[in-house]
């Protein structure tokens, strides 16, 4: 397992369900975490910074060696979408768990990504080829989309290196700025030009394929809610009211995999704009983090199918076995703090409590006394709730997050009770501007105000209080006044 945090110990947890023995890699500020608790062996791999543990590709494949590993699994970020790691762990002789590295390499590349699938119907969103650096030519592809425009990093992806342009000045002046910026960040300073959807949905379709040549996929995730390219809440099904979306972009995957010769799991991201329309946008050839809202929402195991794919094993599942039931919302919980511009925080974990009881499923990588560092990103756990409908699986998920204590560092939990009981979230109004346009600091500074007054007062309350002896005295306040009262359980002094 050569990752870290809530997804190593997720994907350690699958490895020892299989009767495999899971490894875990650690750097020295992970040396007590919990993923090295959760794993039957564990390797130092060097110090905090993760270009010299996480990130170095010598120190990983040397904890192959002296761990005599079969399998790599990935997780995510780090080396999942890494081509030539991907290569180099088979030259060592292990198993990858993941695609290809062919098919890794093609989709990191935007252009590539869209070549390979041109002429097998799939929309893709209006674009041009590589940009010659005549800014001339790159007009005239811009009036053939119509303005405005989007220039792209060809190795981007994620939102990064994309540049907004309404008109030929605007055009012009970032084209060589995007060139740069593209050959700094990703080693390559080729651009293209997208027309600009507006205010898309982002829908994506998750999808499985073996070795075998079968290929299914379990449907959709909506992950719209997001902060500068970082999601914060995803569900499936989506709230977008266009009939027949899943079928129709579930098949236009099943496309995409095909022609690429997909193997293993896989993700397809598109636009949807708002008359229902989707376009491609990029594939991601990697476990989500988002994978548990589609788990809940099938019913079985993805990381399993994973490794049994890994290992050659066919697929247990065809497509018409694949069933939808219910509504699953995930929250990402960070170490953040929503009030200021979402400014990582860090700390040692004082006190953690996690929610339990129906339809509630926690993924967290930390436990009392884990050090939160800036060394990593600031995810400490997905809470994951399901409910027969979204009506009753927001309410389910406002209950949890109720319930949800964590002190020692700043989290973005306000922020998930916030955006719960938001009027247009309820509406399923869920597009890609929905925080830009309705996010207010100052209403999540409410809520912790609120939930600071109640402890105190209650604080003050019991201290003030002569200690009770005797039975409880009869006309007491209800229970179930008492649970309606706003914020009860919502949080304590410093429990955040
Ligand atoms: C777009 C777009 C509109 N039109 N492309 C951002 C993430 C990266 N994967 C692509 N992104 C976008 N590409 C065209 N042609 C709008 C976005 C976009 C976005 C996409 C998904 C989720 C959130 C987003 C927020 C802002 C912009």
């Amino acid at each position: 397992m050569a990752n870290r945090g809530e997804i190593a110990c997720r994907i350690l947890r699958a490895v020892r369900e299989e009767g495999a023995l899971g490894i875990a890699v650690y750097s020295d500020a992970d040396r007590g975490a919990l993923h090295v608790s959760l794993a039957d062996e564990a390797h130092r791999i060097g110090p905090a910074p993760v270009a010299g543990s996480y990130l170095d590709p010598a120190a990983i494949l040397e904890a192959c060696r002296r761990s005599r590993a079969e399998l790599l699994h990935p997780g995510y970020g780090f080396f999942a979408e890494n081509a030539d790691f991907a290569e180099a762990v088979e030259r060592a002789g292990l198993i990858w768990v993941g695609p290809p590295a062919d098919v890794i390499r093609t989709m990191g590349d935007k252009l590539a990504a869209r070549r390979a699938i041109e002429g097998t119907g799939v929309p893709l969103v209006p674009g041009s080829g590589a940009l010659p650096a005549d800014p001339e030519v790159a007009h005239a592809h811009a009036l053939e989309l119509g303005y405005p425009v989007l220039v792209k990093a060809a190795f981007g992806g994620g939102g990064r290196g994309m540049r907004r342009c309404a008109d030929r000045a605007g055009l012009v002046a970032a084209l060589d700025l995007a060139r740069q910026e593209a050959g700094r960040a990703f080693g390559d300073a080729t651009i293209y030009l997208e027309k600009l959807i507006p205010r898309p949905r982002h829908i994506e379709i998750q999808i499985l394929a073996d070795r075998h040549g079968n290929v299914i996929h379990l449907g959709e995730r909506e992950c719209s809610i997001q902060r500068r390219h970082q999601k914060l809440l995803e569900e499936s099904p989506t709230p977008a009211p266009f009939p027949g979306l899943r079928e129709r972009m579930g098949e236009a995957a099943l496309a995409i995999a095909r022609r690429v010769g997909y193997v293993n799991a896989g993700t397809i991201e598109f636009l949807v704009d708002a008359e229902g329309r989707f376009h491609f946008l990029e594939m991601n050839t990697r476990l989500q983090v988002e994978h548990p809202v589609t788990e809940r929402v099938v019913s079985f195991d993805m990381v399993h199918r994973q490794l049994r794919i890994a290992m050659g094993e066919p697929l247990d599942r065809r497509q018409e076995d694949i069933r939808w039931r219910g509504h699953a919302i995930e929250c990402r919980i960070n170490a953040e703090d929503p009030e200021h511009g979402f400014v990582p925080s860090t700390g040692r974990i004082a006190a953690l409590h996690l929610p339990e009881g129906p339809g509630v499923r926690n993924d967290v990588g930390i436990m009392v006394g884990s050090e939160v560092t800036a060394h990593y990103d600031p995810l400490l756990g997905k809470l994951i709730v399901w409910a027969e409908n979204r009506e009753e699986a927001i309410a389910r998920a406002l209950r949890a997050l109720r319930e949800y204590r964590i002190a020692g560092v700043k989290t973005n939990l306000p922020f998930h009770r916030w955006l719960l009981t938001h009027p247009r979230f309820a509406r399923g109004e869920t597009d890609t501007g929905f925080l830009e346009e309705e996010y207010r600091p100052d209403e999540v500074a409410r809520d912790r105000e609120e939930v600071t007054a109640i402890v105190a007062a209650a604080w003050t309350a019991y201290r003030a209080a002569p200690a009770r002896t005797g039975p409880r005295p009869a006309g007491g306040t209800s229970a179930w006044r008492q649970s309606g009262r706003p914020g009860t359980a919502s949080g304590g002094g410093g429990w955040r």
